[in-house]
């Protein structure tokens, strides 16, 4: 049995030393470690118990090791990213406080030692049997664990979980389908399971979501936050310098309005893309950032970095978040940050979670190139009262609670049970439905409960609601349009021509191809489309030329990644 564990202090001693990235990240969970204890208890009580198998697990941070470059290391002072070591120190103790049994490692050597790679001795199988029921580590661990656990490699990498900031769709994580259909990348391709890759939003419902935390307020700092906040003081998101060039504009604009504050990082002088109006604190610890935040009024977003932390630390704090539209959105197809990542997501602002699953009042998303727009919106702002916001998938508790969820119920080692046959499965099928028109409203089926009755299935079968997407949209969109999300886990229940029928599609024919868009009806030529391989199942993906079935599940509120009856 796992048991929570009450103190964060023994996990310090398992991380190392030597770097500042790891610094950071002790000093992250020193801070946060009244409000993860606090959590703890909260979870504790509410699963009853019901806690689970304590997992040896071993964490192994590739991007920090020297043999991956660790190019991060030496920025962390220097206003460089600190989005994946935020995420990384709340991982580690989230899955610390779960009561699992941890290993560390932040070099190749260590690596090698942990798994059992015998010395001086490379890409050979494994002795002994893997000590590890799961291993957390990112691409470039992931490379490496490859290079040096030869054939066994292939045998346990459905024990890896791989922490991916921006995801991996499945058209670019099959290696086949991508060399053929040019979704290969220089990331791509493991051949693993799409909910193998761990992402830092809920970019894509192909993937798990993992998330991080931001700091959590009681009444009497919500209350003492709200008495104490500037009106007129606004924050630039952008730690280092370059992120300003070029906005004077903006800045101009933003400064007839507010008091302009920074933190952005130099050396002896002010960097010379920050106006001499802007108050620059310099790069902040990351706990007076917070203070910073809680003055302020507006936090506002020029562009970049895109999907940070950031954002939803300033909403945490009670502030407006401002922030670019991107028309048209950024993707791997016609932007160079994208490039070569294994995702055709379409980046539709700087901080696309914000604007959806946050939005108004709290953020707020225009286009910059139209000055007055941009603006009336800083008027706006500085007339509408926000409240402290944290969506619950970001506090401690909402963290702890998914990935208890994840390690107690994700399998990828033993293969799916196949599913019950088609055959009288649900009342509806047994007496055909009425025909339906193919228009958004119509075109969906909810399952009966008792048809996909099956004790291991997880998520629950019973909360499948089966919609036809419009050609422009994906499967994702077409969840996320009826309040519901897309879940790649029930692909497997519709992927079927029975399911046609029930949808009264004409088919005049039905082939199995390998097609990330499959179960699909090509609508003008009555041709259906059913997937050959499951590992592309995909959420993501449209083409104008099919309308996609497409599984979708109810979640939990402030909680995506788990739907109602989850727990
Ligand atoms: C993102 O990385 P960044 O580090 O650029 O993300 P930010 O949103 O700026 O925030 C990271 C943390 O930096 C902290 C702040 C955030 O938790 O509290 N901080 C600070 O300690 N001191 C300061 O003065 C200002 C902020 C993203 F997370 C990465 O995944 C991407 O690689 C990167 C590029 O898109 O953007």
């Amino acid at each position: 049995q796992a048991a929570f564990r009450s103190n964060l202090a023994p996990l310090l001693e398992l991380v190392g030393t030597g770097k500042e990235s790891l610094s950071f990240m002790k000093k992250r969970i020193r801070h946060l470690a009244q409000q993860w204890l606090r959590a703890a208890r909260r979870l504790e009580q509410k699963l009853k118990g019901q806690q689970g198998d304590q997992k040896h697990i071993l964490i192994h941070i590739g991007f920090l090791t020297e043999e991956s470059g660790d190019v991060f290391s030496p920025r962390v002072l220097k206003g460089g990213p600190l989005g994946e070591m935020v995420q990384w120190a709340d991982i580690l103790a989230a899955l610390f406080l779960l009561g699992h049994s941890l290993k560390v490692t932040v070099s190749l050597k260590e690596l090698q030692s942990n798994l059992g790679v015998p010395p001086g001795r490379g890409n050979c199988p494994l002795t002994n049997p893997l000590p590890f029921d799961l291993i957390y580590t990112d691409y470039h661990g992931l490379q490496q664990m490859k290079q040096h656990m030869g054939l066994s490699f292939k045998k346990y990498r459905c024990r890896v979980r791989v922490i991916d900031t921006f995801g991996t769709e499945p058209a670019y994580n099959h290696e086949e389908y991508a060399t053929l259909r040019g979704f290969r990348t220089n990331w791509g391709y493991w051949n693993l399971h799409p909910s193998q890759f761990m992402t830092m939003f809920p970019h894509t419902p192909d993937n798990s979501f993992m998330g991080f935390v931001s700091e959590e307020l009681n009444q009497t700092e919500r209350q003492r936050i709200k008495s104490n906040k500037v009106g007129s003081m606004a924050v630039v998101y952008g730690k280092e310098a370059s992120i300003w060039k070029g906005k004077e504009k903006f800045l101009a604009i933003l400064n007839k309005y507010m008091e302009i504050h920074g933190t952005v990082y130099y050396e002896t002088q002010r960097p010379p893309e920050v106006p001499a109006f802007v108050k620059n604190h310099g790069l902040l610890p990351q706990h007076e950032f917070q203070q910073l935040l809680r003055k302020a009024k507006l936090f506002i977003g020029f562009g970049f970095p895109y999907e940070g932390p950031a954002p939803l630390e300033a909403i945490a704090n009670g502030c407006v978040f401002l922030q670019a539209r991107f028309n048209p959105p950024h993707s791997s197809l016609n932007h160079e940050f994208f490039r070569g990542k294994p995702t055709s997501r379409e980046v539709s602002s700087q901080h696309p979670y914000a604007e959806d699953f946050i939005g108004k009042p709290h953020v707020w998303t225009v286009d910059y190139n139209n000055s007055e727009e941009f603006e009336a919106a800083i008027k706006t702002i500085l007339r509408t009262q926000v409240d402290p916001y944290l969506p619950y998938e970001y506090t401690c508790e909402g963290m702890l609670e998914r990935i208890h969820a994840y390690i107690q119920h994700q399998d990828f080692c033993t293969m799916p049970s196949p599913p019950p046959p088609a055959k009288a499965q649900s009342p509806a099928m047994q007496s055909p439905p009425s025909p339906l028109a193919l228009s958004p409203n119509a075109t969906h089926l909810v399952w009966s409960p008792s048809a996909l009755r099956d004790p291991h299935a997880w998520p629950p079968a019973d909360s499948l609601q089966v919609w036809l997407s419009e050609g422009r949209h994906s499967c994702t969109e077409t969840c996320r349009r009826r309040g519901l999300v897309c879940e790649p886990t029930f692909f497997r229940f519709l992927n079927k021509k029975e399911v046609f029928l029930q949808l009264s599609i004409t088919c005049d024919s039905t082939e199995y191809e390998m097609n990330h868009l499959y179960p699909a009806v090509a609508e003008n030529v009555h041709e259906c489309y059913l997937q050959k391989e499951p590992l592309l199942f995909s959420c993501a993906g449209h083409n104008t030329k099919y309308r996609r079935l497409c599984p979708c599940r109810d979640y939990r509120e402030g909680q995506v990644a788990l739907c109602r009856d989850c727990l």
